[in-house]
């Protein structure tokens, strides 16, 4: 029998616990037992989803995990829709995607049913799933199509990325082996489960590794502090955002409190930052509350995780570390040479079993991500004594933002919707809790007018919050050069 590995190794760890929530913990066991049946459901009638794209809409928690191995378990795709996403946001992830049915929970109906009974697509609400016997599961084998994410980029719309359950298997591996993960690892998920940072170096790496995962529907300060401070941790992962706002958290509390905070936060095994840049500032203020050296690495859902920090030796602030196993790593210049020396910078090439296997239905566009066998990311960096340095990105057209990866391209439409809006530019304007936050110019239809309050509410129905301009500056014209295009205004002009 041809079993993912995920699965067989979930047997071995039988009664341990895999998840820990305050209602009750669940057993490697009960969610093998449990992800069975709901395939059972998913499966209906055929003996193999082959590869169908399954969506499904759940918070962290054993809800979503039975879900996500359900589907891999019979068969198909699994593709995990943002808890935030508007009806137009899901809309497209949907068709895009030819889901074939949907899985969500009672609580998240609402957000789906119409929707679903529009496109005409099987609706599963997972309580209604009995427990049922078991039946025969499909063999998978490691080169079927097992994960669909959307991310945003220098298109429009955003992109399906498609990984093979190789690899995901491949960057789960990397990071076990890099990290040192152990069965005794216990982690907090707060992170959203429909990118890759919460699901393959949180959720995935726990589980292949025999860990125990404390999943939260969101991140909550206090809650977290308070589980901190009881030492329910040995692993903590997050966006630099949240250790910005963990930081000013900290210096808001008592003295007697901080202490503890800061006590338990110093005996964690390992503390690691990723999915945007992490301030050297942030990484040392950090390091003198804490005791810990925040090991950063830098990553992309096309690709997993690329470079690291060492787990022993030199963290550097402001340095993302060198190739992770099983990773190979190039810079390019500009004129297509192969950076050779140190300090002189280029372009990231990464290749290696974790590499995506296709942008979804666009065999183009994929061809175009790749450079002779090596996936061309966008981000520009420079070797300094051996750590790579991520210098930024080469599109102005992708924002990062509480480390989502935003579209302007993709704003600018939904905005271009709005009746007082006859032009507009979209920019991420640098911040020091967000790394940069959604910022537009525009140019009014005659005689109407805007204020950003207005159209953030209007906003509402369209785009994810973090996707909402937080700063409008109204204009005669938008910038142009000298082709009559439209530029990007300078970010001084939002200030
Ligand atoms: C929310 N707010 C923002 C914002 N997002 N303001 C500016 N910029 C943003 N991006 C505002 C809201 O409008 C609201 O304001 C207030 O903040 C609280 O909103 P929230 O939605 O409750 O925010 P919060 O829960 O605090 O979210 C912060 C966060 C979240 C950091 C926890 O953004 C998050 O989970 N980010 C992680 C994303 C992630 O996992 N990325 C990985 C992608 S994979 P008001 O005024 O209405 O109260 C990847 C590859 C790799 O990148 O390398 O890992
Ligand atoms: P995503 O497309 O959401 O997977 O985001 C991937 C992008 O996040 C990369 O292309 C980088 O631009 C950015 N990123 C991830 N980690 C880091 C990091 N440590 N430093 C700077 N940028 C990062």
């Amino acid at each position: 029998m041809i079993e993912l590995e995920l699965i067989s190794r979930a047997r071995s760890y039988g009664d341990k616990i895999a998840l820990h929530t305050e209602a009750r913990d669940y057993t490697y066991a009960e969610i093998l037992d449990r992800s069975a049946s709901l395939a059972a459901s998913f499966l209906k009638n055929t003996d193999d989803l082959a590869e169908a794209r399954i969506a499904f809409l759940a918070p962290a928690g054993f809800a979503y995990i039975t879900t996500q191995w359900a589907i891999w378990r019979a068969g198909g795709v699994a593709m995990p829709l943002c808890l935030s996403a508007t009806e137009p946001e899901l809309e497209y992830a949907l068709t895009n995607s030819e889901s074939i049915q949907v899985i969500t929970t009672r609580e998240n109906a609402a957000k789906v049913t119409d929707l679903c009974a529009r496109l005409n697509l099987r609706l599963t609400l997972i309580e209604d799933v009995d427990d049922t016997p078991e039946k025969t599961l499909p063999e998978i084998s490691s080169n079927r199509r097992g994960m669909i994410l959307y991310t945003s980029g220098t298109t429009s719309k955003p992109k399906g990325v498609v990984t093979t359950h190789a690899n995901i298997q491949a960057q789960i591996e990397s990071l076990v082996e890099a990290w040192e993960w152990q069965a005794m690892d216990r982690i907090p998920l707060f992170l959203p489960l429909h990118h890759i940072h919460g699901i393959i170096n949180i959720a995935s790496c726990a589980l292949w590794s025999g860990a125990s995962i404390e999943p939260f529907p969101h991140f909550d300060m206090e809650t977290i502090l308070g589980r901190v401070s009881e030492g329910a941790y040995t692993v903590f992962m997050a966006v630099p955002t949240i250790y910005v706002k963990l930081i000013q958290a900290l210096e808001s509390k008592s003295e007697e409190e901080r202490e503890t905070i800061i006590h338990e936060f110093s005996k964690l095994r390992l503390m690691i930052s990723g999915s945007a840049a992490l301030p050297a500032s942030v990484h040392e203020k950090w390091t003198e509350l804490t005791g810990q050296k925040l090991l950063e690495r830098y990553g992309m859902t096309e690709i997993g995780m690329a470079l690291s920090n060492p787990f022993h030796g030199e963290r550097r602030p402001g340095a993302v570390g060198q190739p992770l196993p099983k990773v190979e790593a190039r810079l390019k210049t500009e004129e297509g040479d192969l950076v050779t020396e140190e300090g002189e910078a280029g372009e990231i090439q990464v290749r290696g079993p974790g590499v995506f296997h296709e942008y979804w239905n666009k065999p183009g566009v994929t061809k175009d991500s790749f450079d002779d066998g090596w996936f061309i990311t966008g981000d520009m960096a420079v070797i300094e004594t051996g750590y790579y340095r991520i210098m930024g990105r080469l599109s102005v057209d992708i924002i990062k933002s509480g480390g989502y990866k935003l579209s302007a391209l993709e704003i600018e439409a939904s905005l271009l919707l709005h009746p007082a809006i006859d032009e507009c530019a979209v920019i991420g304007v640098n911040d020091d809790t967000w790394g940069e936050m959604v910022a537009v110019a525009t140019v009014l239809v005659e005689g109407k007018e805007l204020t950003i309050d207005s159209l953030r509410e209007w906003c509402r129905d369209q785009l994810s919050t973090y996707k909402i301009p937080k700063r409008l500056l109204v204009m005669d014209s938008l910038p142009r050069n000298a082709m009559g295009k439209v530029t990007k205004p300078a970010i001084r002009d939002f200030f």
